[in-house]
């Protein structure tokens, strides 16, 4: 299929413990995604230090890694066309007072820190989180029937 892409979700502790989860892999379903690894971890200082390197200098860091650290985390791999840029729509920016109404930022929540969810933000990226959280065992390669209604035939058999 053309731009058949996996990326990262991170389902937050803020929306565990605010019981979004069931709506937010709602979302994420009803648009369409494939689910293709799912699963629950208590993140360590070890891998968040790998996962926010890029924050690493920055005065938020302890704030971060302690509220990922909070409670465990809801992880999944999400498959379809072009999945990374989409997702990053669905979610919205990462300040959630910026975000649009119907995102998931947008509807569930009022800060920069306590965004709900983590998604990939580029294919690059996609590619290194899904191995830092999963193992080859852990993701599930099978045939979604409702993507024959989901996508064209074109874009099924491109
Ligand atoms: P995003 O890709 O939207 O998750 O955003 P970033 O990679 O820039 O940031 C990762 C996380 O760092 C955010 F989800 C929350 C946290 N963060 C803060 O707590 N304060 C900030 O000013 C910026 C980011």
């Amino acid at each position: 299929m053309p731009g058949l892409e996996r990326t990262l979700i991170i389902v937050k502790p803020d929306a565990l413990q605010r019981n979004l989860l069931g709506r937010i892999i709602t979302r994420f379903e009803e648009k369409g995604l494939k689910i293709a690894g799912i699963k629950m971890m208590q993140l360590s200082d070890e891998i968040l230090d790998e996962h926010y390197s890029h924050h690493k200098d920055k005065p938020f860091f302890d704030d971060l890694k302690g509220f990922m650290k909070s409670s465990p985390v809801v992880l999944m791999v999400l498959e379809g066309v072009d999945v990374i840029e989409t997702v990053r729509l669905i979610v919205g920016p990462t300040n959630a007072r910026e975000a649009q109404a119907g995102s998931i930022r947008g509807d569930f929540s009022m800060s920069k820190s306590n965004n709900i969810v983590h998604a990939s933000d580029s294919l690059d990226t996609a590619q290194v989180e899904i191995k830092r959280f999963f193992t080859e065992e852990e993701l599930f390669d099978y045939r979604k029937d409702d993507w024959n209604w989901v996508y064209s035939e074109d874009e099924l058999s491109a």
